[in-house]
């Protein structure tokens, strides 16, 4: 199905290529997004300054690439993306590419190449041999500000859709500023036809309420309301609260830093319990003497106290070892969680993602060099989008993914299947393996039909729920018509 929906794109693409070939400008800006197609899926990962992008994406990498706290005026966006040496690349406002000569990638040196201004440095790409930036790419973008959300927002918004196949945005509490920023994204055309490529990260997800080490429990009730208000559903398909600091401390832990915890570990719990009352303690307290406060201060900077917490229950439970303690903690960080939802909704769908982004180059390139005889491709663009039923399948699933949409039981296996989660051809989405012998699939269908059509006036459910049994239905419809056709 949506491999389909990318060879029709991809020709369209083509072809306004060849409607525009004597404007090189826009010929060459569009032969770049065909040659996009053969590299990794793009990731934005953007939200407000210090909401944890850069610790996030270390985090997803397992390494540390991306300096941290950097200053609330970094404008330039950051791509790190594979390469088999490590690599810095700095490309100018006019296409200019300067190669940075570097052995091995160390923040401090990154961090001074962000503190050019965007009309000096346009961005920076950092390659690294890291097996995490295989199969995507992640950029992150400039903070999008709170006071000047209008006009920040907006310039980081266009980077955003211009550079990026699907978004990974984090946010700390869900914010005004956050809303304003994914509703406007969520204006084009083409965004509100296919809104199938945002997950919103509650990052910091420690920090909430209190910060006990049942904190993420609390994160979870605040993910789960924020996924049943209609405005971010109707934008973002998935909520999840992720410990950026704990999922990149996990997975760089040291030797050092696991002698400390397990030291500390070994403690009566009275004096672990008092120590763990403040971060200021914990940090500048005396005593332990075994373990000492700049270690101690060191450990705190690197998993935060909520991950400090959880280590030593886990060494105190016989947690043994670095490795064990290291998935333990990766667990605890929820990164686990945050990265499935990025393979299922992004590396999975990449053709229906990368499908779209066709369609919204092709759109910026009509609209902004309109000339005559352009009709045919504007019918075409047109065409391709209002063909939305691929989306909007693709957009249920990740409602019914997520929890979003939740039916009884039995018809939300079945909705899985006949919107082709199992298989996108007609036996699979009628639940026929190959040794069926010749079942009768327009019968089938039509009873599928008859069944759903009796959903959409059940009153047990609301708007959400009718909405979805419609494209249900409309899924059921088009397998009827591919076998009157067939
Ligand atoms: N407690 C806690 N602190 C975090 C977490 N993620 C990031 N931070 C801290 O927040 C500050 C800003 O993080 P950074 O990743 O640089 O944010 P960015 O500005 O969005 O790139 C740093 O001091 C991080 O150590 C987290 O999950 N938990
Ligand atoms: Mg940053």
């Amino acid at each position: 199905m949506s491999a389909r929906l990318l060879e029709r794109a991809r020709a369209l693409l083509i072809r306004t290529m060849t409607f525009y070939r004597d404007d090189p400008r826009t010929s060459t800006w569009l032969r770049g997004r065909l040659e996009r197609l053969d590299q990794p899926l793009r990731i934005a990962v953007s939200g407000r300054v210090k909401s944890g992008k850069s610790t996030l994406i270390n985090a997803l990498v397992g390494e540390e690439l991306a300096p941290t706290d950097a200053e609330e005026r970094t404008q330039v966006n950051t791509f790190y993306q594979y390469g088999p040496e490590p690599k810095i690349l700095v490309h100018t406002p006019h296409g200019a590419v300067q190669n940075v000569p570097v052995t091995t990638l160390d923040t401090a040196t990154i961090r001074d190449l962000q503190r050019w201004r965007p009309d000096e440095v346009a961005r920076l790409v950092i390659e690294a041999p890291a097996p995490g930036l295989q199969a995507i790419t992640l950029i992150e973008t400039p903070g999008v500000a709170s006071s000047a959300v209008q006009e920040t927002g907006r310039s980081a918004l266009a980077q955003v859709l211009s550079e990026a196949d699907a978004v990974l945005y984090l946010t700390r509490h869900p914010h005004q500023t956050d809303i304003q920023f994914l509703q406007s994204v969520h204006e084009l055309q083409l965004a509100r036809a296919a809104p199938i490529n945002t997950i919103i990260a509650f990052s910091r997800a420690d920090e909430t309420g209190s910060g006990g080490v049942d904190v993420l429990d609390a994160a979870e009730r605040m993910a789960q309301r924020y996924r049943d208000d209609p405005t971010v559903r109707s934008f973002a398909q998935h909520v999840i609260p992720v410990v950026g600091l704990l999922g990149q401390a996990s997975q760089t832990m040291t030797a050092e830093e696991f002698n400390a915890l397990a030291g500390l570990a070994q403690l009566p719990q009275e004096i672990l319990d008092a120590l763990l009352l403040s971060a200021d303690r914990f940090a500048s307290s005396t005593a332990p003497e075994a373990v000492p406060a700049q270690v101690r201060a060191k450990l705190l900077e690197r998993f935060g106290r909520y991950g400090i917490a959880r280590a030593l229950m886990c060494l105190r439970d016989g947690v043994a070892d670095l490795k064990g303690l290291r998935s333990a903690l990766l667990e605890d960080s929820r990164l686990n969680d945050l990265q499935e939802a990025v393979f299922l909704q992004f590396v999975e769908r990449q053709d229906a993602l990368r499908a779209r982004s066709i369609l919204l180059a092709v759109d910026v390139v009509l609209r902004g060099n309109p000339r005559p005889g352009m009709q045919q491709l504007h019918g075409e663009f047109e065409h391709l989008l209002a063909n939305a039923h691929e989306w909007e399948e693709l957009r249920l699933l990740s409602s019914l993914a997520s929890g979003q949409i939740r039916f009884p039981r039995a018809l939300q296996s079945e909705a899985h299947r006949l919107l082709g989660a199992y298989g996108d051809d007609v036996r699979s989405r009628l639940g026929y393996d190959e040794n069926a012998l010749n079942p009768d699939l327009a019968d089938e269908a039509a009873a599928v039909l008859a069944r759903w059509r009796e959903e959409t006036v059940n009153p047990l459910h609301d708007r959400a729920h009718r909405e979805a049994v419609r494209t249900v239905v409309r899924s059921c419809e088009r397998l009827i018509a591919t076998q009157l056709r067939g």
